[in-house]
Parts: C-alpha cells; sequence; structure tokens
C-alpha cells in the first residue's frame, strides 16, 4: 500500500542547493519510493547555538510503499552519503544534510529514534513554510489543523 508522506530538507553547509537536489534525486530512486513535490528552496536563518551559516529549507511530498521505519533509515543513509557526520556535530549545529520526516500519511508513531508527526513542525517557521507551499490543506494528524492554520499562529510572534 502506498502512503502520501511529507518530509523537510535542510542545509547549511557546502554547496547547500546542489545538496538538497541531489538528496531529492536520491529518495526517487528509493524502491517504491517518488517523489511528487518539491517546495521552493527558501534561505532562513538558523534556529540553533551560535555563529552558523543560512540554511536552505525545501518541503516534499512523497508518495512511497516503504514503512515508515525503512524510509527513516535510507533517508539517513542519504544524509550520511551528502557528508553528514553526525559523530562530530552539535545538536542544531550545522549539517550537510537533514531530513526529517514531517507526516506520514494519518499515522502517530512514537517510538525509539522515531516521532511522526515531527514533534517541532508546529513551531517552526522554515518548515511551516514550505510545506504551507505544496500542502496547504493537509490536515496533520494528532493536531487537526493544516499547515495554513498552523502557520497563521506562528508569524505574530516571529
Ligand atoms: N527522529 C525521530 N523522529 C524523526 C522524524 N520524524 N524524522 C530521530 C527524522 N528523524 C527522526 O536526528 C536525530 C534523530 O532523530 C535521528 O537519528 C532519528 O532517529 P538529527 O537529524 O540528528 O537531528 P535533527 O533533525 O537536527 O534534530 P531535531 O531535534 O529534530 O532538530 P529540528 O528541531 O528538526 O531542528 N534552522 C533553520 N533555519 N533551518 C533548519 O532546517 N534545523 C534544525 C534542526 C535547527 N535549526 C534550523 C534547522
Ligand atoms: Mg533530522
Amino acid at each position: 500500500m502506498e502512503h502520501d508522506v511529507y518530509i523537510a530538507i535542510g542545509s547549511n553547509l557546502g554547496d547547500k542547493a546542489s545538496t538538497i537536489f541531489s538528496a531529492i534525486g536520491a529518495i526517487d530512486e528509493l524502491d517504491s519510493t517518488s517523489v511528487v513535490r518539491l517546495s521552493t528552496l527558501i534561505e532562513t536563518d538558523p534556529v540553533g547555538p551560535g555563529d552558523q551559516d543560512t540554511y536552505l529549507n525545501a518541503a516534499a511530498h512523497l508518495r512511497t510503499a516503504l514503512p515508515a521505519r525503512a524510509l527513516l533509515d535510507a533517508l539517513l543513509s542519504i544524509e550520511s552519503d551528502h557528508g553528514r557526520d553526525r559523530a562530530n556535530e552539535e545538536r542544531w549545529g550545522p549539517r550537510t544534510l537533514d531530513l526529517d520526516i514531517l507526516v506520514f500519511a494519518d499515522h502517530t508513531i512514537d517510538e525509539d529514534g522515531l516521532t511522526v508527526p515531527h514533534p517541532r513542525l508546529h513551531e517552526r517557521l522554515f518548515v511551516l513554510v514550505p510545506l504551507t507551499e505544496i500542502a496547504p490543506d493537509l490536515t496533520i494528524p494528532g493536531r487537526n489543523e493544516t499547515p495554513a492554520q498552523l502557520l497563521m499562529k506562528l508569524s505574530p510572534a516571529r
């Protein structure tokens, strides 16, 4: 069975745009997975410690027959293939590529190493802006609100 999945993509190290396009290509080549839609790449100020470069952020709509855990493992290995070095980085520090599962069909998952919908989705402008572009009316499981509604709540505070 195929699932509609939404992911967040971020990069703030190296050639950010090339990394993102290459990662999208790699995702499209995964078994029984295709990229349906990619948002505009937006430049965003870093949320996190210290003196980091700006990010390029995007969101993508995928269709996949992979289970959520298999998709996560595949995304983590695409991150490594693009120079992500988790062993030597700090939380929310610079990274070549971050691929997060935002929404996996109507599933809510809370397992070791996998929480879906993504627990910080609703508070991140850099996630909600591109997600609103590609899926304004998607109902976020567990929140029963759309990206557009979540974005409107967030905007006045920032
Ligand atoms: N994990 C659990 N749930 C998921 C999920 N739904 N999708 C686990 C992906 N991974 C998930 O991830 C750590 C572990 O989370 C993974 O091994 C996986 O098992 P990570 O990629 O090392 O950490 P992360 O994504 O940096 O962590 P976190 O805490 O989710 O960070 P956020 O909240 O996503 O923030 N500023 C700008 N402007 N743009 C950004 O993209 N990103 C971050 C990361 C901070 N500041 C940013 C940006
Ligand atoms: Mg991540």
